[in-house]
């Protein structure tokens, strides 16, 4: 038994196209209705059009990643109840339609974050790119968000500023431009003034609160999803540790595990991501899946390569930091475990060969992705023969 091999699609004005997927040797499409405002319920009818959009080119809609979070529920106030109640009509529609796993995150905010979306790499490809000290370097000096000082080091704002003063004006606005980019699916960018006043509305919600907003989200929604056959499957924090002040609570083994077990249901999981989780040096990726594999709903794979300033890049699937034969390996052994195939999605991909001229959504370009797609096949198919 394999992954069920699939890809994201954004929807109709993706420019990779459904059958650029199919021909990548996908089976499955990965998308989300992200014309419908945060918060507002899927329609039964809205849903079933982007299920026959997929399935006229062969393929199925197997995991709808995301469902996103109101940003009310994530700090309890406002209309947070009324939104509740919204997710559990989307997930009972969702489910109406054949629908089966639920992607979804609970970072305050922003989702995931990087300060170059085009850092050229030796083979002239490119990547994206988190460098630690021109994104202190952007909250300190450019954003200057209230109290960002304190929580650096001296030493940290010693090298942001010295990396500030190497930017052009130009460098400076791209540097906004890629760590104020909105939700994954839309061409929307912060403000400062929209960022500034966000994340004021954050005052007072430390790590543990916010594991309190998602422990009761879990509680509300979990057996809604249980009782219509979905699968819940949360996406860690990336990069996994807390930013601009902000509180992140997905991003450990410890973590996942406490959410697990907030809301103990099969409907409660996780949407296992190496690229995410792989960037902390002390998440033991394969390990992660050997004890947490029954409540693995969908895999993201991906590598990065880490540096002792605590830069990242995202380098090629078999490459960087994380172990991928060792975690394809537990990932192979879980599913036969556990009877079932587990949909997987090569996550991010380089802008390479052709793709270097066209614009796609940052991290989503077809070759690239193509290229981890096969090796990733290659690598599961070996391992799971040989086992
Ligand atoms: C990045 C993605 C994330 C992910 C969401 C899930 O490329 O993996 O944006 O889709 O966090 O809710």
């Amino acid at each position: 038994m394999l992954m069920e091999q699939t890809m994201r699609w954004y929807g109709p004005n993706d420019p990779v196209s459904l059958w650029d997927i199919r021909q990548a040797g996908c089976t499955g499409v990965v998308t989300a209705l992200h014309h419908i405002a945060v918060g507002n319920i899927w329609s039964v009818e809205e849903i079933n059009k982007r299920k026959q959009q997929v399935e006229a080119v062969g393929m199925t809609w197997t995991v709808i990643e995301s469902l996103p979070v109101h940003e009310e529920i994530k700090k309890q106030n406002g209309n947070y109840k009324q939104y509740i109640e919204n997710y559990k009509q989307s997930l009972r529609n969702v489910a109406a339609c054949g629908l089966k796993v639920v992607t979804y995150n609970f970072m305050p905010i922003l989702d995931w974050m990087r300060t170059d979306i085009s850092y050229t790499l030796p083979d002239g490809s490119k990547a994206l790119y988190f460098e630690k000290a021109a994104f202190i370097a952007f909250d300190v000096f450019l954003l200057k968000r209230p109290g960002a000082e304190d929580d650096y080091t001296p030493e940290e704002i010693t090298k942001a500023k010295q990396r500030l003063v190497t930017m052009t004006e130009e460098e400076k606005q791209t540097l906004f431009n890629n760590a104020l980019l909105g939700l994954p699916g839309s061409e929307e960018r912060f403000t400062v003034e929209q960022i500034l006043a966000a994340l004021k509305t954050y005052e007072g919600i430390d790590a543990q609160k916010l594991k309190q907003h998602l422990f009761y989200f879990l509680q509300q929604v979990v057996p809604v999803a249980e009782e219509v056959g979905l699968k819940m499957a949360i996406h860690p924090d990336d990069p996994p540790y807390p930013i601009l002040g902000l509180p992140r609570i997905v991003s450990t083994e410890q973590d996942a595990t406490e959410l697990i077990n907030a809301a103990p249901s099969p409907a409660n999981g996780l949407c296992y991501c190496t690229g995410s989780y792989g960037v902390r040096p002390d998440n033991d990726l394969a390990g992660m899946v050997h004890r947490l594999g029954d409540h693995i709903h969908f895999i993201h794979l991906r590598s990065t390569r880490r540096n002792e300033e605590g830069n990242f890049y995202e380098a090629d699937h078999l490459a960087g930091d994380v172990d991928m034969y060792a975690v394809v390996k537990e990932i192979v052994l879980t599913m036969k475990r556990r009877g079932v195939s587990i949909p997987m999605r090569p996550d991010h991909g380089h802008q390479m060969l052709d793709d270097l001229k066209k614009k796609t959504y940052p991290g989503y370009s077809a070759i690239g992705r193509l290229r981890g797609l096969a090796e990733l096949r290659g690598l599961e198919l070996g391992i799971s023969r040989s086992l």
